[in-house]
């Protein structure tokens, strides 16, 4: 069941703005847990992400605050990294698009595919600025949407029906910058033919049928509209240069070139490490997995797109799993910054420690369909699960054990109650495995759930207490089952929390971390150093903010 190696990608946030509890939910937070198991299953595993900092996105922010793009990106890349770290988040790179490594990945990949015919120049109609003078990107204007009426449509987008658009359909569109209404004029770009690649295409996606069922329905959407060309260069300031003379005054577009980010990602790692020919053994096998972790909104460029551009490059592998999961929604509302409803990661992390918020996020990803996250379930879930029932199954296995000064060995033969609950343990661990394997992230933590249930009753029937005073031996392996069964479920909720799960573990054993190790090894412990302390994980108390 498992693999020896795999690549897992996440998408490259747009350096902007700060990361919020949706970006966490959509993807980054469910990779990193996915890697981390996987880690523990002893697969080897590349991990990479990075900033996407050209695009519009930034223009539009640096505008704003009448900073330089590049301002606005150093920010916010600087920014970034440091919140991943706040939430264990952790990549083994984390690029930026606007590295000169990237620029070379670029350019490298858009002379590939011109020289292959699956670039070509065509004419298309843009708007244009007459106050300010230049073409205007199509998020810069703004007008109704030609198919719901909504007033304040994007030209790239309607946010109240989701329609992607073009600026020409919006009725009475305005130019954010200029304030007027824009001229639409030709101009000249280079296509991707996506049309040409429509065979290839959808062989590969038939091969999909096990995506998620809302991957798999935003791909078909896409592909039921037609494979047409796509403008992949724009005319811009903001951008990758476009690596052929004339072209100074356009740029590659942001969606063509953050994709390669990922190569570049992994170059770059490879070259950290002093094995420059490392990513090759990656991207280059096409045994080698490689799963994509993104939000929804990015669905087509992962499962199109991507794909489109590496057949047509012809060297690399193609995305293999692209679990994108739904919506957030904070307490039954969108997220959003200017009506002040939700958090961001840095702002929840002042009143919750991270394993707290790790452990209540990943119980409700909306890895099937649109969730929501509340304060008050966030807080009960914490306390009773996680500091009631698996903080004080630890506390009182550790203290017992320390109380009574006992060092406990492994039994000759396990038998009865003792042997029953570990044969238990094993046969949902490889549920747990398998669930997870198949990025099922919240059921394998209801399995774990389940187990720390089982475990507390255990202990509670098997009374220790009563049973050191009757047969010492009895009670020997009572505790020695009472720590195989901790050590399971600190393994197994380790990837979900790993920083609290690390301090557990070091009550029970202080020769081998957990990190860098594997399930096979760490479960084959009989020998275990008890020192006391109180578990990591402290009750949550939100009192006013619940209320409010
Ligand atoms: N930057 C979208 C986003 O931040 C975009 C992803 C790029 S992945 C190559 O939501
Ligand atoms: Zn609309």
């Amino acid at each position: 069941m498992n693999e020896q190696k795999i690549m897992v990608n996440c998408a490259l946030p747009y350096a902007n703005g700060p990361l919020h509890l949706g970006h966490l939910a959509g993807a980054y937070l469910g990779a990193d847990i996915f890697v981390r198991f996987s880690r523990l299953s002893g697969t080897e595993v590349m991990f990479i992400s990075g900033s996407d900092e050209y695009g519009t996105p930034i223009t539009i922010t640096a505008e704003k605050n009448n900073k330089r793009p590049q301002e606005i990106a150093d920010k916010y890349h600087s920014e970034h990294m440091e919140t991943f770290r706040n939430v264990d988040i952790i990549f083994d790179k984390f690029t930026r698009t606007t590295d000169a490594e990237h620029v070379k990945d670029v350019d490298e990949f858009f002379m590939n595919l011109l020289e292959k015919g699956f670039l070509e120049k065509r004419y298309m109609v843009s708007p244009y600025c007459r106050k300010s003078n230049r073409f205007m990107p199509d998020r810069y204007i703004e007008g109704t949407c030609p198919y719901c009426g909504y007033k304040e449509a994007r030209g790239d987008q309607c946010d109240n029906c989701g329609r992607t658009l073009d600026p020409i359909e919006l009725i009475d569109p305005v130019c954010k910058i200029g304030g007027e209404r824009p001229e639409f004029r030709e101009t000249e770009h280079y296509f991707l033919m996506l049309n040409k690649l429509q065979d290839s295409l959808l062989e590969y996606l038939g091969t999909k049928d096990f995506w998620k069922p809302n991957v798999l329905k935003y791909t078909k959407n896409f592909v039921s509209d037609g494979l047409k060309p796509r403008a992949i260069t724009r005319d811009l300031d903001w951008g990758v240069p476009i690596p052929i003379n004339g072209y100074e005054h356009k740029k590659i577009y942001v969606w063509f070139e953050a994709l390669i980010g990922y190569i570049t990602g992994a170059r770059e790692y490879s070259t950290e490490i002093g094995n420059p020919e490392y990513w090759k053994s990656f991207w280059l096998d096409k045994n080698i997995k490689s799963y994509y972790f993104i939000g929804k909104d990015n669905i087509p460029f992962h499962t199109i797109i991507w794909p489109a551009m590496l057949i047509a490059h012809g060297d690399y592998n193609l995305p293999y799993n692209v679990p994108a999961n739904e919506y957030l929604r904070f307490q039954g509302e969108q997220f959003s910054k200017s009506r002040g409803i939700g958090f961001t990661v840095n702002e929840i992390l002042k009143i919750a420690d991270k394993n707290s918020l790790r452990y209540y996020m990943a119980s409700i990803l909306p890895e099937t369909g649109d969730s929501d996250f509340s304060m008050r379930e966030f807080q009960d879930k914490v306390n009773s699960e996680l500091v009631d029932k698996f903080g004080n199954y630890i506390y009182r296995l550790i203290s017992f054990i320390d109380k009574n000064k006992l060092s406990i060995h492994k039994p000759e033969k396990l038998s009865g109650e003792n042997k029953k609950i570990l044969d238990m343990f094993k046969e949902k661990f490889d549920q747990y495995s398998q669930e997870l394997y198949e990025i099922h992230i919240k059921r394998g933590l209801q399995i774990w759930l389940e187990l720390v249930i089982s475990a507390n009753q255990y202990f509670n029937n098997a009374q220790p207490w009563k049973i050191i005073k009757e047969n010492k031996e009895e009670c020997n392996d009572i505790l020695y089952t009472s720590l195989k069964i901790a050590q399971y479920l600190i393994l197994m909720i380790y990837p979900y929390v790993p920083t609290g799960a690390s301090e557990v573990w070091s009550m029970i054993n202080n020769t081998v971390k957990i990190e860098g190790s594997t399930f096979e090894k760490l479960l084959s412990i009989d020998e275990f150093a008890i020192k006391k302390q109180n578990p990591p994980f402290t009750k949550l108390d939100f009192g006013e903010v619940i209320n409010n």
